[in-house]
């Protein structure tokens, strides 16, 4: 039937298969529909030659060469793709730190006892943290080590003259390399700022000097705001150890209240999980007819709290309306980030509370219950109170929560999987050097409609662990491989015979889940924990990076700050920079004069798997080891 065929193509997954055909049924429309809808999608657009920054425009540039070749201002295609990424490099940026300002925030607030809800749940990390900072622990309460570590941490955004402490977390070898191409950034705000000045008409019209500075500002995400986001989170709520869970949409109860925690920050999660287990809470929940309460991720902030709790994830970004579909949802509860619009119609078709929390993001058909630090766990409180009262408003008769649902043992932080291998990298270093382990892989972002959900996911990462390359994720990557079983440690049947066995003694999955996307940064720290102890740069580790199936811009950021770190990078869905010639042999081809590795765009997840293993089998010829 052309409708199950449909389907079919839409995702690999077959919980996800099974609620389009539900929503087909229903007559509800989901992201793939208004995909399709948009169809053809403009081109201009797709090579990334309009240029709307001021109002001689919007110009654009004729890709074929037979219209306009220069906007009203002059500006050719290369100049106005390389400041259209810059923009978007700025957007990414932006959004993963200033999610790294509030945390840091609230935990300043902590610090000054004016938010009771929250504690510190790491001391050895903070103490840590405080050391890198030259901050005084001796006598001192934890509560004023953190005090004096928010100040110095805030510090970071505005700073005007560099360096960002983290990024003196880099080998020194790459240090010299973000010095000698003037990228080493000097503060998280002011990079930003700068891309935003740059890209006005008629600044920066040099599409290398352009693109360098998008370097500089990624850095400043990757080693700055990022970093600082899971560091402080880590003190605040605890740094993540192997736990096991569930993942995907057969996780959603039946007969429970069912609360889905979906968007980036631990910040709010971590008190609905906290407030979910307050037996008044149950009670109530009990007195409605329901068994109890359960809550459930989707993207980042459920990767968040599946990291430090086990608390199960509901699926990754394609999924978020599908959670709805399934009727069984009391509540649908946001912060920041990766969350449709369109979930305010749709959970107006059901019993759904849509339930914004974040001063920043509003949404059309949203609840807004504003969340602030001050007041966390009783606006917590009420949010499930919210969703308990919606239950015996849940139409028994349109609940359809498909079965599917996958084992996965996560929690693998830097200091996790260091942890685990006795305290220092040497094992996993041995385990390459004898060729067991060939290389690492670091697999990444979002789900986009232009792939078939997962399929990019799961079968790059499939490809890589059977060659033995030892798999990192975070992201929409990770629950993807949670889903597929990838994140057990019988997963390891599926890796080559080397890698196999290394993670059967080790009892771990072949492919180890790190964390939310601004937890990029404990593979950047795994990274350099790896080159510093070979005393090598990163560049020179047998390892590589992907991004299969991409579509934010805090993914252009990612993508960029990994490249700049020196990890060759295979994007799976082509980013708008094709107008360009210029941008586009910089990104491919230039870059790798500057900062040691470049970008390959790949679509095909084999077809990348084999770049990325041939990488590193390059890199690993470079530090003269057998392939
Ligand atoms: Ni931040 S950025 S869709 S949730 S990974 Fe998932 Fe991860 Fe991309 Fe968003």
């Amino acid at each position: 039937m052309k409708m199950g065929k449909n389907v079919y193509e839409k995702s690999v997954d077959p919980a996800t298969r099974a609620m389009l055909l539900e929503a087909d049924r229903a007559g509800i429309e989901t992201a793939w529909d208004r995909f399709e809808k948009q169809q053809p999608q403009c081109g201009f657009g797709q090579l990334g030659v309009c240029c709307r920054n001021c109002n001689m425009g919007p110009c654009r540039i004729d890709p074929f060469g037979e219209g306009a070749d220069k906007g009203v201002c002059g500006a050719t295609a290369d100049i106005i793709v390389a400041r259209n990424l810059l923009r978007m490099i700025a957007a990414g940026a932006a959004a993963h730190s200033d999610h790294a300002r509030d945390a840091v925030l609230a935990f300043k607030k902590m610090a000054e006892g004016k938010a009771q809800s929250y504690q510190i749940k790491d001391e050895a990390k903070l103490n840590a943290l405080a050391s890198e900072y030259n901050i005084s622990t001796e006598d001192r309460s934890p509560e004023e080590v953190a005090f004096d570590l928010a100040n110095i941490l805030l510090s970071e955004f505005g700073k005007q003259t560099g360096p960002i402490q983290f990024t003196r977390r880099a080998p020194a070898k790459r240090q010299k390399v973000w010095e000698a191409a003037g990228i080493d950034p000097r503060g998280v705000d002011r990079e930003i700022v700068e891309c935003m000045h740059r890209t006005h008409i008629g600044v920066d019209n040099d599409p290398v000097h352009i693109l360098l500075h998008g370097l500089r500002t990624s850095i400043s995400d990757g080693w700055g705001g990022s970093m600082i986001a899971t560091d402080v989170q880590d003190v605040l709520f605890g740094t993540p150890t192997p736990v096991v869970s569930e993942s995907n949409l057969g996780v959603l109860k039946e007969d429970e209240v069912n609360i889905i925690v979906h968007g980036h920050e631990p910040i709010l999660s971590e008190m609905i999980v906290a407030a979910a287990e307050d037996p008044d809470m149950i009670a109530l929940a009990k007195k409605m007819g329901a068994k109890g309460i359960s809550v459930a991720g989707m993207c980042c902030t459920g990767n968040e709290v599946l990291m430090r709790h086990g608390v199960a994830t509901a699926g990754n970004f394609l999924q978020q309306e599908l959670a709805v579909i399934t009727g069984a949802v009391e509540a649908m509860v946001v912060d920041v980030q990766c969350i449709m619009p369109a979930l305010g119609n749709l959970s107006g078709c059901y019993h759904t509370k849509f339930i914004s929390t974040s001063p920043k993001a509003d949404f059309p058909g949203a609840v807004r219950m504003e969340y602030h630090e001050e007041k966390a766990l009783e606006t917590a409180r009420e949010i499930i109170k919210t969703a308990v009262e919606n239950y015996p408003n849940r139409d028994r008769a349109r609940v359809n929560i498909p079965k599917e649902k996958s084992a996965c043992m996560v929690g693998f932080s830097a200091e996790a999987i260091l942890g685990a291998l006795g305290g220092t990298p040497q094992p996993l270093i041995d385990a390459i050097v004898s060729g067991a382990v060939k290389g690492v892989g670091a697999v990444v972002g979002c789900n986009n409609p232009k792939v078939q959900h997962d399929y990019g996911h799961v079968n790059l990462v499939r490809e890589l662990i059977k060659n033995d390359v030892l798999v990192v994720t975070t992201g929409c990557n990770a629950i993807a491989c949670a889903k597929a079983g990838l994140l057990r440690p019988e997963a390891a049947k599926e890796a080559g015979s080397g890698l196999r066995a290394v993670c059967e003694s080790l009892g771990v999955p072949p492919v180890l889940h790190m964390g939310s996307c601004v937890d990029i940064s404990r593979i950047l720290v795994l990274a350099a924990a790896l080159a510093n102890h070979l005393g090598v740069d990163i560049s020179d580790l047998p390892a590589a990076g992907a991004a299969p199936e991409w579509m934010s811009e805090k993914a252009v950021s990612i993508g960029a700050y990994v490249v700049a770190s020196g990890v060759y990078t295979v994007l799976g869905t082509v980013p708008p920079v094709l107008g360009s010639s210029e941008v586009t042999n910089v990104l491919t081809k230039g870059v790798g004069g500057v900062v040691g590795a470049t970008f390959a765009v790949e679509p095909d997840p084999f077809k990348a798997a084999d770049l990325m293993i041939d990488h590193i089998q390059e890199k690993r010829k470079g530090l003269g080891l057998k392939s």
